[in-house]
């Protein structure tokens, strides 16, 4: 089977790595000239465990190879970006659409196109099957239309491609079930068939469930803030319920997923998604609560950020709430030096030089290297050690060194207040 994907990013590329290995050929396009380049020799862009090998033997193989145009091929996916559309937070179809027009040249009688790229409900039904049938296909006859949303874990995207469960919602059956044979040359995951609409609020909602439960921890650590209570005891008690899982709270959600995707829900009944939206309020006004509280601990003076990327051990820093964080002190005159050993950037600093003379280390993600820091290090550094952990990633520090976490910052507030 040959196969042309395009987008050759986080999703894109892992899912070219696999097809490959799998004993398809495959072709990646990309609009961007560098990436394609870079892949032609085996260099990939992301960082993601087990691609670079698998991509270098397909290039050396001739089984792969990058490309700014598509190609004639037996099945066409799209993995582009949806961002959402600021002013009224619908989904902004642009590059799914585009991509779409962009395989047109290349498109024959029987083959079968597959959105991966997650979609607001009734996108494949009322924009993209239009696109098809003004080129003159019939839909489920000639032509194969399904979307086939991804759920994979940043860090964890080879293993979970292939083993977890795949929705696949066809416009009509035979769509589902040629699209079913694309994604049986690697799925070993259960392969589920729907409608497209069934598939694409299927997957919002699996990220909005998430968004839903983290602002719920994230409210009970304001409210534990506010009357004087360990949030994080309470969360480790009612876990201990064989039926409830209270998630974690933060320095607010990023990410390109649980950041976006409820809003495409959002958009298409603002007036019925009062939970779904006022989820999404909550985990954005968290960067805010963490700013307010550093003010609590310190009035000025400089902050060491550690960590940057929305998730541990990774460096992606889309979406990411530290960035809002770090810009809001700086507008209240803190000093700000980063540091973040995932991520390249020339103004980032080292773990020594960024805590050289700090008055606060603030902990914004959950690196391993954040778990166990250097403390004799901090306390030659720091003259008063203060260390605000938003992440819950430290467990015990020396006792020259002041803890704060979500579960003791109610010692910040003055209890007659409130
Ligand atoms: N977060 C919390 N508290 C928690 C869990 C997470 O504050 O208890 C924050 C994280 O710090 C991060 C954000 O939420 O900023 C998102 O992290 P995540 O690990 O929950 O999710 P993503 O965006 O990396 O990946 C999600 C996954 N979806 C679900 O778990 C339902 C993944 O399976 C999807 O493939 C991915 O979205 C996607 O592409 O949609």
């Amino acid at each position: 089977m040959k196969v042309c994907i395009i987008g050759q990013g986080y999703i894109g590329l892992p899912t070219a790595a696999l097809f490959t290995r799998n004993h398809c050929e495959v072709v990646g396009v990309d609009v961007n000239e560098e990436i394609v380049n870079k892949l032609n020799k085996g260099i990939i862009h992301i960082e993601e465990p087990g691609i670079s090998e698998i991509i270098k033997n397909a290039v050396h193989n001739k089984v792969y190879k990058a490309s700014l145009t598509p190609e004639k091929a037996d099945a066409f996916i799209i993995t582009v970006p949806t961002p959402y559309i600021i002013e009224n937070y619908s989904c902004d179809l642009s590059y799914v659409v585009s991509a779409c027009e962009s395989i047109l040249p290349y498109l024959e009688k029987g083959n079968t196109v597959i959105i991966e790229s997650t979609i607001a409900p009734m996108s494949t039904d009322e924009t993209i099957k239009p696109i098809f049938e003004k080129a003159g296909f019939v839909i489920g006859k000639d032509l194969y239309l399904a979307h086939c949303p991804e759920r994979v874990l940043p860090g964890k995207i080879l293993k979970e491609l292939v083993h977890n469960d795949r929705i696949i919602g066809g416009i009509t059956p035979e769509c589902s079930k040629k699209a079913r044979e694309v994604y049986g040359q690697f799925v070993e995951g259960n392969i589920m068939l729907t409608e497209a609409k069934t598939a694409e609020l299927s997957k919002c909602m699996e990220n909005t469930f998430r968004d839903v439960n983290i602002a719920l921890a994230n409210e009970l650590a304001k409210i534990c803030a506010e009357i004087g209570v360990n949030a994080l005891d309470v969360i480790k008690m009612a876990n201990k319920h064989p039926r409830v899982n209270l998630h974690s709270p933060g320095p607010g959600v990023g990410g390109h997923c649980l950041a976006i995707d409820p809003y495409f829900i959002y958009a298409k009944a603002p007036e019925t998604a009062k939970i779904i939206k006022l989820a999404r309020d909550t985990n954005n006004s968290m960067p805010d609560f963490v700013c307010e509280n550093v003010k609590k601990i310190i009035s000025k003076g400089k902050i060491a950020i550690f960590g940057v990327s929305y998730k541990g051990n990774t460096g992606d820093d889309r979406e990411s709430p530290a960035y809002e964080i770090i810009a809001k002190l700086k507008q209240d005159g803190f000093d700000i030096a980063i540091h973040d050993p995932h991520i390249k950037n020339d103004n980032y600093l080292s773990f020594d030089e960024a805590t050289k003379d700090a008055d606060l280390i603030l902990i914004l993600c959950d690196h391993n290297e954040f778990k166990y820091l250097n403390y004799s290090l901090i306390s030659k550094n720091m003259k008063k050690p203060i260390i605000f952990d938003t992440k819950n990633i430290i467990n015990e520090v020396p006792k020259e060194i002041t803890l704060y976490n979500y579960g003791n910052l109610y010692e910040l507030y003055n209890q007659n207040d409130v």
